[in-house]
């Protein structure tokens, strides 16, 4: 498995304040409150797309905004909500944020939403009542959901490349992919795996080279054993075979010996055998050894050059057909049902706003109230508005907070803190 990962920061869109506002007509002297609503900030939601395989573009763009609400107008115009924005991630995207997973995409077409826009802010209009007949107060909007987020991509290549040590494997790969692995004239020269994708047609492939394998591998000589459990996870194996070898044939069931001892289900895994460096041998020779092998396999075998580009083409989109066929034929089998429920995914709405709420008295002299709905509340109080707070401190009444408050000997002039906003008790 190959991972790549990226931080990014996620911010939904605030939500738009209400807005404070008296009808004004002609025949009527004193107009009631008209302040319309703010509206909803912009969701941020993100969609899984199988054309992308990496998350180097958030190495880039490392922050997700959505768009903030519109504040409410006049004459109880509401707010125009703020553009929710849809990011694509590569399928095999998961989402992290404090180390627990937010999402897990594993299908083309995959959508959720990670973090909700804040609600708009009620406008003066809801505030009207039998003994307020001018309500100068709105709420301003929400904030929206806002966190940094750790985005990992766990890959499963399409094609793995096996071979012994010197085949030409890395070099195969640097030639029809972005990888640049080392390349070098001796056995052993890749140490870890390589991942390269090689765009071909309209499709492109995700290829694993691996250390090269030798006799033995299985008893944990050379490299490439430990490294076999990347190509389990492949679609295709593609089987490389150096033809400056006195003996391709021997070669290929030397390497099929291991794969059998690592695991039965490799062997029945579909396979296409290329014999590589076909510049470096008579084309009649090459011949001669596509006859050997066709003896010992029943899979496709082509001959390739990587320096002279010969051949690769023709190899890519065999490549290609078969692990579309690869795939097809999991699709079917797979009878893996993914519900709903195996994603959590929080939100704003999930969190608690229950009436419940506590009173702490800090040792810097400051009463620290919190609880779902009070806290709620209090993010939509507009602070500059001495009629919002004073709304806010209703409430508190109505809650119980306030006769808390007192018995805890509160003064009117102490500081009460509520979701990070700080006010005196009463003025
Ligand atoms: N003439 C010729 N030489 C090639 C070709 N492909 C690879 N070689 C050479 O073969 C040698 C080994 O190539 P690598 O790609 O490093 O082989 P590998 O299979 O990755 O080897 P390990 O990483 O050790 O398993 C290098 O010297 C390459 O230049 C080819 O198409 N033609
Ligand atoms: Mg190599």
């Amino acid at each position: 498995m190959f991972v790549d990962t990226a931080k990014v920061f996620i911010e939904a869109g605030k939500g738009g304040d209400g807005a404070v506002s008296f009808r004004h007509e002609i025949y009527v002297p004193k107009g009631g409150p008209d302040g319309g609503d703010g509206g909803r900030g912009g969701n941020v939601i993100l969609r899984a797309a199988k054309e992308l395989n990496t998350l180097l573009d958030f190495r880039y763009q490392p922050e997700l905004k959505a768009r903030p609400g519109k504040a409410g107008g006049k004459q109880n115009m509401a707010g125009k909500s703020g553009e929710n924005i849809t990011v694509k991630v590569p399928v095999g995207t998961v989402v992290v944020r404090d180390g627990e997973v937010l999402a897990d995409f594993i299908e083309d077409g995959q959508e959720v939403t990670i973090a909700k826009g804040g609600g708009g802010g009620f406008g003066n209009a809801h505030f009207k009542s039998s003994v307020r007949q001018t309500p100068r107060i709105a709420e301003v909007g929400e904030p929206g959901e806002k966190f940094e987020a750790e985005l990992e991509l766990k890959l499963l290549a399409d094609v793995g490349l096996v071979g012994l040590p010197n085949a030409g494997k890395s070099t195969f790969l640097s030639v029809v992919s972005n990888a640049r692995p080392e390349i070098a004239d001796y056995e052993f020269t890749t140490l870890t795996p390589n991942l390269g994708v090689a765009d071909i047609d309209e499709s492109s492939l995700l290829i694993a080279d691996i250390p090269g394998l030798i006799e033995g591998a299985s008893e944990g000589k050379g490299l490439g054993y430990q490294f076999l459990r990347h190509v389990e996870r492949t679609s295709v194996i593609l089987h490389l075979i150096d033809s400056l070898s006195s003996d391709v044939a021997g070669d290929y069931l030397k390497i099929r010996a291991e794969l059998e001892k690592y695991s039965a289900d490799l062997v029945k895994r579909p396979e296409i055998v290329a014999l590589t460096k076909a510049d470096a041998v008579d084309d009649e020779i090459i011949a001669m050894q596509s006859t050997d092998l066709s003896k010992v396999t029943s899979s496709q075998v082509f001959a390739i050059s990587s320096s002279a580009h010969r051949g690769t083409t023709e190899l890519l989109r065999a490549l290609v057909k078969s692990v579309k066929t690869a795939r097809e034929q999991r699709a079917n089998e797979s009878t893996e049902v993914v519900t709903e429920g195996d994603v959590p995914v929080i939100t704003l709405t999930d969190k608690d706003y229950s009436n419940a709420w506590e009173v702490l008295r800090r040792e810097d002299g400051v009463f620290e109230v919190k609880g779902g709905k009070i806290e709620r509340f209090a993010v939509r109080t507009d602070f500059a508005n001495v009629h919002s707070v004073n709304r806010l401190r209703d409430i508190m009444k109505k809650l119980g907070v306030a006769a808390e408050l007192n018995r805890l000997s509160a003064e009117p002039e102490s500081i009460v803190e509520i979701a990070g906003k700080q006010f005196t008790f009463f003025e």
